[in-house]
């Protein structure tokens, strides 16, 4: 094809894609049959999974791919049981409106309840379809953006009315048994938010996503949410050249700041998140990782109010591991969830796909172990996840989730084992042991003045420098995997 033809497919494909999310298109996927109505009724027969029962722990040795073999939600593990430290979740917008469309391809996935609408009919029903799928795969959590979950109507408040039609049979069918990790407002996909939404140039635009936030907290609060998470995908620049960066930052913070009176206002007790990313679809954007986001933070006076929700796709993209973004926001006090996926070490972008590599999962649940109040609680492991493009039967859907769930339970077991093998902190500690000494707790205490490191280099003379040990260090890790 010429270039112009290419480009032409890009965008009609854009389109379809942005269609899917954004409205309502009337006519069915050819291959759905008779189940594709785009009916007013959110009746289904029967199950939306039949012939999946409740996945269980098997153990290691188990073939099925329908079972756990690592992840045992009672056991007790480092004094807690798996699932407390873990608290999986279920990401809606990609598990539930995740069509597989790419900016080269059209959708691969036209799940068998899917009636090719985004009618509020379909948005109950694919609610239904979600609580079971969370039931089967014996996960308590989930999490969603407004604009999953029920579709925009033509003003504020047909949107909202329909938001709380859907969030209506979501709390019934909640019950006590599950709970919504957290709650947002999806403030990228439509037009009006193309320059940003705290951060945007119109006022108008400002005052929109204050009123979608204002609702979407609402709606998280009524849910029993336990977090609520601001991820800034416009918030940021494709260039300073018509950028006022200064003022962009005070409008977030002061964006920031209404939405914690308004958290106080109703009662919502739940922790507020920003999810750090540095760029996509921005070039630039201004949450761009932790020790950004920390400093922004701090600046705005707000780091009581905010902890941080980590995702490990987007710690590469910002050129730092997953583990390195979770120790900067540990030792700040912020780790508050993370979006358990991971990127592809060869695209450089945010694939979100599902974690598999043990080393990784070993590594990330050190920081939890290790987190100053033991475990992210009540953050949580969102699946910010998605099957690949080419992965499209139903029970693709729960292999995927349940070899993510897997992973992250290995990686806690191998965490148990270090602890109680020792040498890794023993090794740690013993690198720093010079500072276990007089002139080591004068220094940490701030109590070391220059004229006293002088006398104490002149009387040292050359100082001894040791081995650093990292390939011990890398031994002793693998020795647990
Ligand atoms: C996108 C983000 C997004 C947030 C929620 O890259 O990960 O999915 O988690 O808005
Ligand atoms: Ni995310
Ligand atoms: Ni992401």
């Amino acid at each position: 094809m010429k270039s112009a033809e290419i480009l032409l497919l890009v965008l009609c494909l854009k389109v379809v894609c942005f269609l899917a999310f954004a409205s309502a298109p009337s006519t069915c996927p050819a291959d759905l049959g008779s189940k594709c109505s785009g009916s007013e009724s959110d009746e289904w027969e029967g199950e939306f999974f039949p012939g999946i029962t409740k996945i269980k722990y098997e153990g290691p040795s188990s073939k099925n791919r329908l079972a756990f073999k690592w992840y045992n939600a009672e056991e007790d593990i480092l004094g807690k049981k798996m699932k407390d430290w873990l608290r999986f979740s279920v990401a809606f917008w990609h598990t539930f409106r995740g069509s597989g469309a790419d900016p080269f391809g059209a959708p691969t996935k036209f799940w068998p309840w899917e009636d090719g609408t985004n009618s509020l009919a379909m948005a109950k029903r694919r609610m239904r379809a979600n609580f079971e799928f969370i039931e089967k795969l014996g996960v308590e959590f989930w999490c969603f953006h407004d604009k999953d979950i029920a579709p925009d109507g033509k003003t504020i408040e047909e949107t909202n009315a329909n938001l709380d039609e859907v969030v209506a049979v979501a709390k019934e069918l909640q019950g006590s048994k599950f709970h919504l990790l957290w709650g947002t407002a999806q403030l990228f996909l439509h037009p009006r938010y193309m320059h940003g939404a705290a951060t945007s140039s119109e006022v108008g635009v400002y005052a929109y996503a204050a009123a979608q936030v204002k609702k979407a907290m609402e709606v998280t609060h009524y849910l029993g949410g336990e977090n609520y998470v601001f991820w800034g995908g416009r918030e940021g620049y494709q260039t300073l050249l018509n950028t006022d960066m200064e003022r962009e930052l005070n409008h977030l913070a002061k964006f920031l700041e209404a939405a914690v009176a308004y958290k106080k206002k109703i009662g919502f007790n739940g922790t507020l998140l920003i999810e750090p990313k540095p760029q996509e679809p921005t070039k630039h954007q201004y949450d761009w990782d932790a020790a950004t986001t920390a400093n922004f933070l701090r600046t705005h006076g707000l780091t009581g109010e905010f902890k941080i929700n980590i995702e490990c796709n987007h710690a590469t993209l910002s050129g730092h591991s997953c583990h390195h973004e979770l120790e900067t926001a540990r030792i700040n006090g912020l780790l508050g969830n993370i979006d358990a996926n991971t990127g592809d070490p060869q695209i450089g972008w945010d694939t979100d796909q599902f974690l598999t590599d043990i080393g990784e999962a070993t590594l990330v649940m050190l920081s939890v172990v290790r987190n100053v109040w033991g475990g992210i609680a009540p953050g949580g492991f969102n699946f910010d996840a998605k099957l690949r493009r080419e992965s499209t039967d139903v029970e693709d859907l729960f292999i995927a989730h349940i070899i993510g769930m897997d992973t992250l339970a290995r990686g806690l077991r191998n965490v148990a084992k270090l602890i109680e093998d020792g040498s890794l902190s023993d090794l740690v500690r013993k690198r720093y042991e010079s500072f276990d000494t007089e002139i080591g707790a004068l220094i940490e205490a701030g109590k070391a003045d220059f004229e006293l490191l002088e006398k104490k280099a002149l009387e040292w003379g050359e100082p001894k420098v040791a081995s650093g040990k990292q390939e011990l260090a890398e031994m002793i890790f693998q020795s647990a995997l």
